[in-house]
């Protein structure tokens, strides 16, 4: 049976005043107890490394913008993270912020358990704005700081199964998984930082752990794949995040979920077996999609008009 053991690593809040040495060496904690753990491959979340930066107003090219972001990787601050996957033959995903030439993303890596970066994903779905607006609860800047990805959402045949990657906003939108699902995606890797307290345009706070799970489960039952969710958490420079990382199975069941809004591993078994029935039977691409009557998702970014069969095509007399 084929299975990998998988953990996600859950992290509490990142300060400004937090070094990445210090944030490292609490992610290299991490995967020592995930290789204890009997895990070979950890998921970390989303700019894993500083603080949440797009809460905060700067103009592109400020210098204390840029010091949020890495020029190399690894680095010489994350160059003890890779050390530690090597050490322990451990594989992991990270989240972090990329500098790529002139441009700028928001991007996570796919490290194989020999602590080489095997793949690359630059976060496509960016929410929030380009410009601050006073009169909003809480600012989301990330269309300000980040180019919209442009490597699409690529899968990787990597540590015994077909891994892709994905980052917070992009669990939302079932295109995301779609495209990973139609090339037999087994585990999707992703990390989040989700505020809350930022407004309706964004959440209803009260359901925000709700539509986490939902999105997750969605995701994870609609293209028979496991997917494993790290938040990074709690209250960051007095700005709360959702935690409630989790695994969920192909079967869209959450089979763990963290507990605490810090730090805090959390693992499973992920037998990549047990999306067998579904992928023979109900969510059988080849025998049931349909794409001639999807034509609308790749024609159209936002709402237009109905579109609507002929009356004859209903088989319908002329009205
Ligand atoms: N980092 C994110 O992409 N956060 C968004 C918030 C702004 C709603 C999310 O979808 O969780």
């Amino acid at each position: 049976m084929d299975a990998i053991v998988v953990g996600v690593a859950q992290l509490g809040p990142v300060q400004k005043s937090d070094t990445r040495a210090e944030v490292v060496g609490r992610m290299v904690a991490l995967l020592r107890e995930a290789a204890g753990r009997g895990c070979s491959f950890v998921v970390f979340p989303e700019l894993a490394l500083t603080s949440f930066f797009p809460r905060w107003v700067y103009d592109r090219g400020d210098a204390e913008l840029e010091a949020f972001f890495e020029a190399e990787m690894p680095g010489p601050d994350t160059h003890a993270l890779f050390q530690a996957a090597t050490d322990l033959s451990v594989g992991f995903y990270l989240g972090y912020a990329e500098i790529a030439g002139e441009k700028r993303f928001n991007s996570s890596i796919l490290v194989d358990r020999t602590g080489r970066i095997i793949g690359k994903y630059r976060k496509v779905h960016l929410p929030g704005h380009q410009t601050p607006d006073p009169s909003r609860l809480g600012e989301h800047l990330e269309k300000r700081y980040f180019d919209v990805g442009d490597l699409d959402f690529p899968v990787w045949e990597t540590m015994g199964a077909r891994i892709g990657m994905c980052i917070c906003n992009d669990r939302r939108w079932p295109e995301t998984y779609r495209v990973m699902g139609l090339q037999g995606v087994e585990l999707i890797a992703l990390g989040y930082n989700t505020p809350t307290g930022l407004g309706e345009p964004y959440q209803a706070a009260t359901l925000a752990a709700a539509h986490n799970a939902l999105s997750l489960r969605a995701g994870a039952y609609q293209n028979a794949c496991w997917v494993a969710a790290a938040a990074k958490c709690g209250v960051e420079e007095g700005f709360p995040m959702i935690g409630g990382s989790m695994i969920v199975s192909p079967l869209g069941e959450v089979v763990t979920q963290a507990a605490t809004l810090e730090d805090e591993l959390i693992t499973a078994r992920c037998d990549l077996s047990m999306a067998r029935y579904a992928r023979t039977e109900i969510f059988n691409f080849v025998r049931h999609r349909r794409p001639e009557a999807y034509a609308l998702i790749t024609e159209r970014q936002g709402a237009g008009d109905p579109v609507q069969p002929t009356r004859a095509q209903m088989g319908l007399p002329d009205a």
